[in-house]
């Protein structure tokens, strides 16, 4: 017998970063609304899956990422109705919705934030961690915000400290008292029960600290990471206390049981480079999946992430792909920028397609966007006011390019929460859709490949040692190969006779390229398999 294979086997993620998607009221701000009217839009392109940014009531000091009611909606991105809507929209069209978990922290703004600063007796006050001051008078710890300074910030109506991993208007949560699990376990069946499909869990390995906390150690300067999103001092450290505590993983059992018995996904946000380390945290009573943001911290180093990539691949079934997101510059840049920048991004994703596990988009990525301007002042990133702007994550997250007139067809206000990003009309939805070589228009043939050839892909990929500088691997009885080089390269899937179903380099591919010319890619099947 056939055993169902879980809905999400077979899915194509795209995240949407809400404030900058589409607004519908024309105030700038990217809304639920907005997000429903261009639904048409993401099927169309051949995406199964949406994740959204968080859009509950919030203060915006971390853009959503500060929850002040996890029950309810911001104004600013419509009402519970909308979200009703949005999800019959979504369903109706056979696409699934997955909503941000953010419950490392709060906003300082939640009524049981407000309740435990009130006093030492509140009985709110041990949702949250709370220390003496250190004898000096100065933090109870070494322990440093990801967003620069301490992760302590003095409260001095009750004389002590309270503990943030990221601005002082994020208070972490204390994951050990049980009222703050079963408060979650509410939030999480309040939406399952409304029908969202799962959750994308924010910072998954921080939810528990160390009972003691104790000091981190510091690291030798040779040992320093390299890591974006992250205030420089914050590297400095070996976060052995404060993060990745083994004890986080109880909370996700907890959780899995919740999902599972609704069919709900759980992708953790668990940013753990490793793979092997990354893999512990998904199993069968733990997250579905993870992202792997081995791609997303990279610079264009193909053998490197290759490496990293057969490795993570190895090291657990079912990850998540992404090369971009909304904490890190886009991938098209990282690359190199232009349209080199945007060719690698596009070999890459190729790549991701066959694997197994999810690949995920990040709004813009399918039309090759870089990142987009901001002009010095107009930043609007806790980050950005760090380091000299090093780690600041506003150019990644500019409005989305629907049409060359102003507004960019995001919005009929003036202004945006965010600068425009300085996009040309060849960086726009209308203008690629019409250009069948536009990286949109590879992007839409790449997504339908993949869907024509779920049925022959395998659990597992076999990679294929070419002699060339070719990056290939079978699965099933597909061939996916990229050219990662910067020269061209013979290419041979192997014995029999072979069709294409996607080549990056042409919209109507025949035959198979015998090869692959600079970042070109392709993915390939036996020609018998057609039936
Ligand atoms: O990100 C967590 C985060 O800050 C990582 O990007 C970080 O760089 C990594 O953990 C370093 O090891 C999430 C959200 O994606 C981000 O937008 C929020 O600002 C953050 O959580 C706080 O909620």
């Amino acid at each position: 017998m056939r055993v169902a294979q879980p809905w999400w086997l077979d899915a194509v993620g795209y995240q949407v970063y809400l404030p900058s998607f589409q607004d519908s009221n024309g105030d700038g701000w990217g809304d639920l609304p907005g997000l429903t009217s261009r639904l048409d839009y993401l099927c169309d392109l051949g995406v199964s899956l949406l994740w959204i940014s968080p859009f509950h009531p919030s203060p915006m000091r971390d853009h959503g990422y500060d929850v002040a009611d996890y029950l309810d909606v911001d104004p600013r991105y419509g009402s519970m109705s909308d979200v009703d809507a949005l999800l019959a929209a979504a369903h109706d069209q056979g696409l699934r919705v997955i909503a941000d978990l953010v419950v490392n922290h709060t906003s300082s703004a939640h009524p049981w934030f407000v309740q435990a600063r009130r006093s030492r007796t509140n009985p709110f006050r041990d949702h949250y961690i709370w220390r003496d001051p250190a004898p000096d008078g100065g933090p109870p710890n070494n322990w440093l915000s990801h967003f620069g300074g301490p992760a302590w910030t003095y409260d001095p109506a009750t004389a002590q400290y309270y503990l943030h991993l990221f601005t002082a208007d994020q208070p972490d949560l204390n994951w050990q008292r049980p009222e703050v699990a079963e408060e979650v376990d509410t939030i999480l069946r309040f939406w399952f029960d409304r029908g969202l499909d799962g959750f994308r869990v924010d910072t998954a390995h921080y939810l528990t600290k160390h009972p003691d906390l104790p000091d981190n150690p510091t690291l030798a300067p040779q040992d320093v990471p390299m890591l974006g999103g992250v205030s420089a001092q914050w590297l400095t450290q070996e976060h052995r206390y404060d993060i990745q505590q083994p004890t986080a993983r109880a909370i996700h059992r907890r959780w899995r049981a919740i999902a599972d018995s609704y069919e709900a996904l759980l992708v953790g946000e668990v940013y753990i480079l490793d793979p092997e380390r990354l893999a512990t945290y998904v199993s069968a009573d733990g997250l579905h999946s993870a992202f792997w943001f081995g791609l997303v911290e990279s610079e264009w180093a193909p053998d490197k992430v290759m490496t990293m990539l057969r490795a993570a691949v190895a090291a657990a079934p079912n990850l998540s792909w992404v090369q971009s997101s909304h904490d890190r510059p886009r991938s098209a840049t990282r690359y190199g920028g232009g349209p080199l920048g945007r060719r690698r991004a596009l070999a890459v994703a190729t790549l991701l397609m066959g694997l197994p596990g999810i690949p995920f988009l990040y709004n813009g990525e399918e039309l090759g966007l870089t990142d987009g301007t901001i002009p010095p002042g107009q930043c609007q990133d806790p980050l950005a006011g760090i380091d000299g702007g090093r780690a600041g994550r506003d150019a990644a997250r500019t409005p989305m390019p629907w049409s060359p007139e102003s507004g960019l067809g995001f919005t009929t206000a003036r202004r945006a929460w965010l600068p425009f990003g300085d996009r040309t009309p060849a960086d726009t939805v209308a203008r690629q859709r019409r250009d069948p070589a536009s990286p949109w228009s590879a992007a839409r043939r790449l997504l339908r490949a993949r869907a024509r050839t779920a049925a022959w892909r395998a659990a597992a990929p076999v990679w294929v040692e070419q002699t060339s500088g070719v990056v290939a691997y079978r699965t099933g009885a597909i061939v996916v190969a990229a050219n990662l080089t910067d020269r061209s390269w013979p290419f041979d899937p192997g014995a029999g006779t072979w069709a294409c179903e996607f080549d990056t380099d042409n919209p109507e591919p025949s035959e198979v390229p015998r090869e692959l010319a600079p970042t070109q890619a392709v993915i390939v099947r036996p020609c018998q398999e057609v039936g």
